[in-house]
């Protein structure tokens, strides 16, 4: 269950994105209107801000200025904003309601959400390459490879390829796991990368228990996704509930069972708290966020 203190927290930080995307984001209805409207309404006004969240919990235990980690945290979201219009779009899960609202092909069309989807991920690079985001050029250009592969063949993309090819498929746990840890993990590692890269303070061995901390935390957060969709409602969740069955994807509850998926997501939790052990206080909104990741209703 999360703290007060921790919601508080999530909310300022939340707050605080909403502004720097509605700034950082193309103008509303400047030309070419129809695809700048569709990008404001793909990323502001909804989300949980998982993926930001992260590069300012991790942005805290580096020591990173909160301007770098401005410009890291929105481009972090806008890759995921782009891939869950691209998600949405008729030819791949063709779906109608993400975060309670239309999808972007149901509001505007196919070729704007396409296009948008396309922008957004662009925008997430020029603003990576174009305004400070670390201490220094080479810390930067790490940050700009890192959210490529993680967003790319051998990471998010590559995940969604492997989960599409899968429909229907009777997948082992390990070939379950390596999708995942390619289409949702990828991006929830790097956004804990990108926080740590952005300070600079940390050293080889803090970095590799960091990063097996993220490991931990993308896979957990795929493992509850699939709780969710089979036990949460469409109200609950913002978008449409009950689809990995209806589909018959393979995911850890077909697989598991939902007992046993929920187990696995407290064992990858513990071991998550576990690697932030020696960090000490510095840690703490990432161990908070690693136990709402694991708790969340939503
Ligand atoms: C189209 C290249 C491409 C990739 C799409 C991440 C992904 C791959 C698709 C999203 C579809 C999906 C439901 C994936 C399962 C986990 C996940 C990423 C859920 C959505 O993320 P949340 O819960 O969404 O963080 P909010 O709306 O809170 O930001």
């Amino acid at each position: 269950m999360s703290t007060p203190d921790f919601l508080a927290w999530a909310g300022s930080r939340q707050q605080h994105l909403e502004g720097t995307l509605a700034r950082l984001l193309p103008t509303a209805g400047s030309s070419p209107a129809l695809l700048h409207d569709a990008m404001r309404y793909a990323s502001l006004g909804g989300g949980k801000r998982v993926r930001p969240l992260l590069v300012y919990a991790a942005g805290e235990l580096s020591q990173a200025s909160a301007a770098h980690l401005d410009i890291a945290a929105a481009s972090v979201e806008l890759i995921h904003a782009y891939s869950l219009v691209h998600d949405d779009l008729p030819c791949m899960d063709d779906d109608t309601l993400r975060r309670g609202k239309p999808t972007v092909h149901v509001q505007f069309d196919e070729a704007t959400a396409l296009l948008a989807g396309d922008a957004l991920q662009t925008l997430a690079f020029d603003l990576l390459a174009n305004h400070a985001a670390a201490r220094d050029v080479q810390s930067q250009l790490k940050m700009l490879g890192l959210l490529a592969q993680a967003a790319g063949s051998h990471g998010m993309a590559g995940g969604q390829a492997i989960d599409l090819a899968s429909v229907g498929q009777a997948l082992t746990l390990p070939e379950l796991e390596h999708m995942h840890i390619l289409k949702t993990g990828a991006l929830i590692r790097a956004s804990v990368m990108l926080g740590a890269l952005a300070g600079g303070t940390l050293d080889d061995e803090e970095r590799t228990r960091l990063d097996h901390f993220a490991k931990c935390v993308g896979l957990a957060f795929q493992v509850v996704d699939d709780v969710l969709d089979a036990e949460a409602s469409t109200a609950t969740l913002g978008k449409t509930a009950g689809k990995d069955a209806e589909h018959n994807k393979p995911t850890y509850v077909s697989l598991l069972g939902a007992r046993d998926a929920k187990a696995l997501a407290a064992d990858l939790q513990a071991d998550a708290q576990a690697s932030l052990a020696g960090f000490g206080e510095r840690a703490h909104r990432l161990a908070e966020l690693a136990d709402f990741i694991v708790t969340r209703q939503f």
